[in-house]
């Protein structure tokens, strides 16, 4: 028998009060209880135990000068967590919340998002401590260098692949690879998020966004329900948010609300056309605030520190960071009967959050499900430089979505109980048993 209890007990004692590792881990074990205790060779080999710990971490010391001459000192991290079933891959995140816990649990879900997209690809996470806002655009590139001034040597196209995340866009990773390729002297790919000038590939910008939509489109489909004409809530304002709502739009949803750090817009015309293209200048700013798109669009209402969430909507994705949408958020989200609510963040809901959504079999589902057409195209991305070809923008479109809907129907295969369709456990026990099997294949190492 999995000794969940006594697993995570472990667990809390050698790594105290990391609490996103620990609610990802524990979240993932309740899941998947039953399938391990079909599988008595799975621990005989241990293979949970081996499974919660990253096989490596890198930690390290990344000075930079700012613009007045001073020397900053911010923590630099890659989290290896798992390479059974390929090279270590995912995002770089650059935020002053970033430590140890938040990486770690990064990097676990992202092992299993990964098995879920049928790509070869383990699962990994970097970041900083670093905070982008307010930088000028020099001291976002010395950062950058950094950054990878150190970490270069624990990377490479066929060992570990960075990529975004939130404060990593198109202009950060060109940084870091420009300083990668000058110190390993090889132009491999490396990184994937690359501009379409040197190696990247078409719609990876709009991928997780577009992939999201998909995978919404999949679960209303399921239930005979049509997307178009519904009304959708988003949080966030970064690279997720745009490309969800600009695939919203397209499949003729309506986008009422984006978000920031300060509050929340509330739009009743719709967010669609120029105001889309909008966010991506607000972002340009580098203040990390939503207010500003009021003063531009005036159909629409700036809610100061509150939460997207308390508008009613048919459709709810969280597009920003973990833990965005609590109980109390998850109880109003029923009471407003909503169809679906699917995460586009990583862990965007709380703990409590995902099990009262679960328990009343509301359509919901988490993000290493939602989200990972992000990764996936970033796998496409390294098949191209692979082959040194790249593909046009109906291409990956079209693998883009043929990955969304197998991974609905893993979800689909493994999470039916009864008439309804628990997406948590099915991801989950989905992506376990592709990487506990490779890892059993592979023997104790
Ligand atoms: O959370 C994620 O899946 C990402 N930030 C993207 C990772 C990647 O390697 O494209």
């Amino acid at each position: 028998m999995m000794r969940t209890d006594a697993i995570l007990a472990e667990l809390q004692m050698k790594h105290p009060g990391e609490k996103e590792y620990l609610q990802a881990v524990k979240e993932v074990l309740v899941s998947i209880e039953d399938v391990y205790n079909e599988h008595p060779e799975f621990r005989r080999a241990s293979i949970i135990e081996r499974l919660v710990e990253p096989e490596r971490i890198f930690i390290f010391r990344v000075p930079w000068m700012d613009d007045y001459g001073d020397i900053q000192v911010n923590l630099g991290y890659r989290v290896q967590f798992n390479n059974a079933i390929g090279p270590y891959k995912g995002g770089i995140r650059f935020h002053p919340s970033v430590n140890l816990s938040i990486l770690k649990f990064l990097g676990f879900e992202q092992t299993f998002k990964n098995a879920l997209t049928s790509l070869p690809m383990g699962g990994a996470k970097g970041g900083s401590d670093f905070a982008p806002r307010g930088k000028s655009e020099a001291e976002i590139m010395r950062f950058c260098q950094a950054f990878i001034l150190e970490l270069w040597r624990n990377i490479g196209p066929d060992t570990d692949v960075p990529a975004g995340d939130i404060g990593v866009g198109g202009r950060e990773i060109g940084y870091m690879y420009g300083m990668y390729k000058k110190l390993a002297r090889e132009n491999t790919g490396t990184f994937t998020g690359k501009g379409l000038e040197y190696g990247g590939s078409i719609l990876r910008p709009e991928a997780t966004g577009f992939g999201a939509l998909y995978f919404v489109q999949q679960m209303l489909g399921a239930k005979g329900i049509d997307i178009e004409g519904k009304t959708i809530a988003l949080s966030g304002f970064g690279n997720v948010a745009w490309g969800a709502a600009t695939k919203a739009v397209e499949l003729g949803a309506k986008v009422i609300t984006i978000s920031g750090p300060d509050g929340y817009v509330y739009d009743p015309d719709g967010i669609e056309g120029e105001k889309i293209d909008y966010l991506l200048e607000l972002r340009n700013t580098g203040n990390d605030i939503v207010e500003p798109y009021v003063e531009e669009f005036p159909s629409a209402t700036f809610y100061a520190e509150r939460r997207p969430w308390e508008q009613p909507a048919d459709i709810v994705i969280p597009c920003a960071t973990q833990n965005e949408l609590d109980e109390a958020d998850a109880a109003g989200i029923m009471y407003n009967k909503t169809l679906c609510i699917a995460e586009a963040s990583n862990m965007g809901c709380t703990a409590e959050a995902a099990e009262l959504f679960v328990e009343h079999k509301a359509l919901f589902a988490p993000g290493k499900a939602v989200n990972a057409g992000g990764v996936a195209t970033s796998g496409l991305e390294m098949t191209q430089n692979a082959m040194h070809l790249s593909w046009s923008a109906a291409e990956v479109d079209a693998r883009l979505h043929q990955i969304m809907s197998n991974i609905h129907q893993q979800c689909v295969e493994h999470g039916q109980e009864g008439d309804y369709i628990n997406y948590v456990k099915g991801a989950n026990i989905a992506g376990f048993m592709k990487v506990a099997r490779a890892m059993m294949a592979q023997g104790i190492v």
